[in-house]
């Protein structure tokens, strides 16, 4: 299965959504499946202060306003001496966030699954990307307009938190 906000599928995706096909079913199970999970944790705080984070290029991927999801594309940089682990995203627009990562099967199908944790290594990176890992919006609460910027924050697990901006692209 392709990424729903590609390009191909954001027709699939709109179309998806009058017939309740099961690409987006899917994806809406993995929130309904872990309805708190990553927002739960995200608010443990067990320290408090900024992530070194930066973020390049970040996007939020333009959705048609039927489509209620979109996933966050771009790069982070680590500029600290540890790793940071990564456990939520959220933003005011969306009900709540969800880290991804892209699996591909031995048939070579591209699918996506939830994952509780996403790091991003000591001085290094972590590029967020339709094909790789990535964040996901769930439950727009409203219609997201092209070249808006949108205020997200990450957690991590020891509870700190990197908030940055992030401009709506079509794909
Ligand atoms: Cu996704």
């Amino acid at each position: 299965m392709s990424h729903p906000t590609s390009r191909r599928m954001l027709i699939g995706a709109a179309v998806l959504t009058i017939l309740s096909l099961p690409a987006l079913a899917q994806h809406t199970a993995h929130s309904a499946s872990k309805p708190s999970a990553t927002t739960q944790k995200s608010t443990v705080q067990k320290s408090t202060g900024t992530l070194p984070l930066r973020a390049v290029n970040a996007t939020v991927v333009a959705v048609p306003p039927m489509v209620k999801e979109t996933s966050v594309f771009g790069t982070l940089l680590n500029s600290g001496k540890t790793p940071v682990v990564l456990n939520g995203v959220r933003t005011t627009v969306a009900d709540h966030g969800m880290l991804m990562v892209t699996t591909k099967s031995s048939g070579g199908m591209q699918g996506m699954n939830m994952t509780e944790t996403l790091t991003i290594p000591a001085g290094g990176r972590l590029v967020l990307s339709d094909t790789g890992d990535h964040l996901m919006l769930m439950k727009l609460k409203r219609a997201l307009k092209v070249n808006e910027t949108l205020t997200l924050t990450l957690t991590s697990t020891d509870g700190r938190t990197f908030t940055f901006k992030a401009t709506v692209k079509k794909p």
